[in-house]
């Protein structure tokens, strides 16, 4: 049991009293802290926040918090959480996932989950493998990552979330370091504001698997650019873009979905929305 919380409430506030199974070293305790931090900043309370997951060593994250949390099946957690964001619109619903739990089997939830544009921040840690099942390789490892289960490499081009994101219709598109917690602390408080379908995509090493990810802290380097609304200017900025641009990349207009005022018009525009 946490000790009662004291007002304003403190990052220390958002975090439970269970001790992450996480390697050490794993970029994913940094991401830990910087969405307590930004739940601190935003002035909520854990009883206003549920974090939705998927199964991963990423997605262990709602267990680490003191908010409602639903640690879900592996690629699902967009749905879960799309219902609990419908039907229960005040909550700040955050959802988390890895880059197989949502690019591989969740890959199709991503995609739809961005063009209906419900007000959910989705938090991918992103470490180009599957860490918790032992290091076979995800959508977004490298062809040339050559590993004992992959021996020589996939051959196979990566996954660009960004890019299909922004294709998909997501309303903001941001990418973070978790070896910067603040920087990464402020892109999320960002994307929690922002209304509509919000997407940070978090380069979170896997030091067991990856270990050459550590030089990831080099290679990661403020966007020299801000944000833009125009998604064909977006387009063209992440599809040339190294990878390693940290910042909010794109900001957009669309409204957010609605579930409507009276229980006829909820389920007229749930249907809608959902017809594939
Ligand atoms: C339906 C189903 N298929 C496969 C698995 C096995 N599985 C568990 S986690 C995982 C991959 C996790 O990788 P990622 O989402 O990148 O998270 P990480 O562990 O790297 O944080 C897989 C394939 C499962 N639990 N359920
Ligand atoms: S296996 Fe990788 S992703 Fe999983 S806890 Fe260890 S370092 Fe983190």
């Amino acid at each position: 049991m946490n000790a009662p919380l004291t007002i304003p409430l403190q990052a220390k506030d958002f975090k439970s009293d269970y001790k992450p199974v996480w390697c050490p070293g794993c970029g994913d305790y940094s991401v830990l802290s910087a969405m307590t931090k930004a739940l601190a900043m935003l002035d909520l309370r854990p009883e206003n926040v549920a974090v939705v997951s998927g199964i991963g060593c990423s997605s262990r994250i709602p267990a680490y918090t003191t908010c409602y949390g639903f640690h879900g099946v592996h690629g699902r957690a967009l749905p879960a959480a799309t219902g609990l964001k419908v039907a229960r619109p005040d909550l700040t619903v955050l959802v988390a996932s890895g880059d197989g739990d949502g690019y591989s089997i969740g890959g199709n939830h991503f995609l739809h989950a961005c063009r209906r544009n419900v007000d959910l921040t989705y938090i991918v840690m992103d470490n180009h493998v599957y860490g918790m099942t032992k290091g076979q390789p995800s959508p977004t490892t490298e062809p040339d990552w050559c590993s004992k289960l992959a021996p020589g490499g996939t051959g196979v081009r990566e996954f660009h979330p960004l890019v299909i994101a922004l294709a998909s219709g997501a309303n903001f598109i941001a990418r973070a370091f978790s070896g910067d917690p603040n920087g990464c602390a402020g892109l999320i408080a960002e994307a929690v504001r922002h209304p509509g379908f919000s997407f940070i995509e978090v380069l979170s090493p896997c030091v067991t698997f990856r270990p050459e990810q550590r030089g990831w802290k080099d290679r990661a380097h403020p966007a020299p650019v801000a944000p833009t609304d125009d998604p064909a200017r977006a387009a063209r900025r992440l599809m040339s873009d190294d990878g390693f641009n940290i910042g909010v990349l794109f900001k957009g207009n669309r409204p957010a979905f609605s579930a409507g005022s009276t229980q006829c018009g909820q389920m007229q525009d749930l249907e809608k929305a959902f017809q594939l």
